[in-house]
């Protein structure tokens, strides 16, 4: 077990270092899905935003806009899944595993 995290804690450090340059070039927005909540539950970005969601669950979630203008597919534990809004307006979301967990994005 105590290798298991150790090659984990590797694998993240690997991970951030890889992902630092491209979230200071785009502007990008995450949501983190923790505890069967997105967070935060509303959102307001300027057009051309692209939002990302990771899932910190030990669970699969799945992001669904509620118009179908979206859908990811099951996000594992600390997957993540991408969205760039390209059209003003509200776009409700829910998870389709857990249709209680809901959240919203507002582009400017
Ligand atoms: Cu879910």
């Amino acid at each position: 077990m105590k290798h298991v995290i150790v090659f984990f804690a590797i694998l993240m450090s690997t991970l951030s270092l890889a992902e630092s340059p491209a979230s200071s070039t785009a502007p990008s927005t995450t949501v983190t899905i923790d505890n069967f909540t997105f967070s935060p539950m509303t959102i307001e970005v300027q057009r051309g935003a692209t939002i990302k969601w990771i899932n910190k669950d030990d669970i699969p979630h799945v992001v669904a806009s509620t118009a179908g203008t979206f859908k990811s597919r099951a996000i594992d534990t600390d997957g993540s899944f991408v969205f760039t809004f390209t059209e003003p307006g509200t776009y409700e979301y829910y998870c389709s595993v857990h249709p209680k967990m809901t959240g919203k994005i507002v582009v400017k």
